[in-house]
């Protein structure tokens, strides 16, 4: 072999993770309403469609209008959910489709197309996990989250459609990730609504969860017989050195990505905060106990979803940050260290398996008895695709990637693994097509099924096949 021959990584065998996926264990794919559907401003506008309408807020200049238009293609997408064998299809409402301008009765044409959408589901035996909230909030909901009437709305929504879809829906899922919602649209103005807040931001953390928990009230009013839960994203937070401020600075980030949003929900408190990080957490301090019963609701089951570890540093940066640049950034009192042990995706995010072991076993060690059965609500990796001159697409980067997360997933929560005691139920693969996503545009592809944003062609990659023979091989 020439030494400029790069041999191509070895295909993981479909077979072999085949045999190691228990009976019973569910796998699905997941997407989201505003990534996917199009048809965007049919019934009511997104804060989404506005912010992507702004001059410099999406990376390529595109926006909500067509995306996948899976509005008009749900049929053909589900088809392809069906050849993949996939079990179950992580799916979210689109809020203001369905409830423009976020109050008021759902929308007949909103609730028709969910309705022919989750019917295709059913007759291809495709178990439905919905999201109510995967970031759209209804543009008239003025300035959101950081409005403690807009989780009164949220509220409202889900028990309507609850009541409506009620019988349809296997697993509702209340939110997705406020974590990103709170620091990339309220913090760092990289999301949607565009704010820089920095900890001003905290007051949107009490009111998605105080929605979270008012959500899971009205479906348990609405008799609903599908399973409910919420999907926060866990990453396991390293400092970049010994020092006492490189420490303290990584508990900080811990706190805010990711026990700010957990504690509550599982224990009904908010984190203790050591006294020299107390001043920053003055917004969350005020917090009613009352709004704490309401967060703490029984859940059937958490939804967690993993992309990446996280190396902090103490001092102001550059802006960089995981969804982009944000001049925001630099005003905060730690910043992001490369992870460079590790090979990246196409975002340039470390591919690191084995802390998703690491983030189940923290769930574990930091909630106990209080932990429901867990299912990977996502993970997933985005890579510079290329369509071969004969039209095939080969992804051998997503297909390790894949096999290696699903692996370290199973093995964590083995006898004598890392995170033995989760009960772990399902994962679901992000995504499955190539979608807009948020302020990257169409510059990131994460799908199992290429999209031509051209011609909305879709054709399934070498991942789709090698996905579709593990789940072809699995015990039932
Ligand atoms: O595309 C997003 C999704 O909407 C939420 N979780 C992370 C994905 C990849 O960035």
């Amino acid at each position: 072999m020439s030494p400029d021959t790069v041999p191509s990584p070895k295909k993981p065998d479909p077979n072999s993770l085949a045999h190691s996926i228990p009976p019973g264990f569910v796998i699905g794919t997941a997407t989201a309403a505003a990534q996917i559907e199009g048809a965007s401003t049919a019934a009511g506008r997104s804060v989404w469609d506005d912010l992507s309408a702004q001059p410099g807020r999406i990376i390529d200049g595109s926006d909500t209008s067509v995306t996948c238009d899976h509005y008009s293609r749900y049929a053909e997408d589900v088809a392809l959910m069906s050849t993949l064998g996939a079990d179950a299809y992580r799916f979210s409402f689109a809020w203001p489709r369905l409830q423009p301008g976020g109050s008021g009765a759902l929308d007949p044409a909103g609730i028709d197309f969910y309705d022919r959408m989750l019917d295709e589901l059913a007759e291809h035996a495709i178990s439905p996990f919905a999201t109510l909230y995967h970031w759209d909030t209804p543009a008239e909901l003025e300035v959101g989250w950081l409005d403690r009437d807009t989780a009164l709305r949220f509220g409202e929504f889900a028990g309507l459609v609850g009541e409506r879809f009620a019988d349809r829906v296997d697993a509702w899922i209340t939110l997705n990730e406020p974590a990103t919602v709170t620091l990339n649209g309220y913090a760092l103005g990289i999301h949607a609504p565009g704010e820089t807040l920095l900890f001003d931001a905290l007051p949107t953390v009490h009111h998605q969860l105080l929605g979270h928990g008012l959500a899971a009230q009205a479906l348990r009013a609405a008799s609903v017989p599908g399973r409910i839960g919420i999907t926060n994203v866990h990453s396991p937070v390293h400092a970049a050195t010994d020092s006492p401020e490189d420490a303290a600075m990584a508990q900080l980030f811990d706190i805010v990505h990711n026990r700010v949003f957990a504690d509550p929900v599982l224990l009904g408190s908010y984190p203790d905060v050591p006294d020299e990080l107390a001043p920053l957490f003055g917004a969350l301090g005020g917090a009613d106990s009352r709004d704490l019963d309401t967060i703490c609701q029984p859940l059937d089951f958490y939804g967690l979803n993993y992309y990446m570890p996280t190396r902090v540093a103490a001092g102001a940066g550059t802006g960089a940050s995981p969804d982009g640049t944000a001049e925001a950034m630099t005003g905060l009192p730690f910043h992001l260290v490369d992870i460079d042990e590790y090979p990246r995706t196409g975002f340039g995010w470390p591919i690191a398996p084995k802390h998703l072991g690491t983030a189940l076993a923290e769930m574990r060690d930091r909630y106990g008895a209080a932990l429901p059965p867990v299912y990977i609500t996502e993970n997933g990796a985005s890579f510079a695709d290329e369509v071969a001159p004969n039209g095939t697409i080969n992804d051998p980067e997503r297909i390790a990637y894949l096999d290696a997360h699903l692996r370290a997933a199973l093995d964590a929560v083995a006898p004598g693994g890392a995170a033995d005691g989760v009960d772990l139920r399902g994962y679901f693969a992000w995504s499955l097509l190539d979608n807009w996503e948020w302020a990257a545009g169409f510059t990131q592809r994460f799908g199992l099924v290429h999209v031509d944003f051209d011609t909305l062609e879709r054709t399934p990659k070498a991942s789709f096949e090698w996905l579709r023979q593990v789940l072809a091989a699995r015990q039932r």
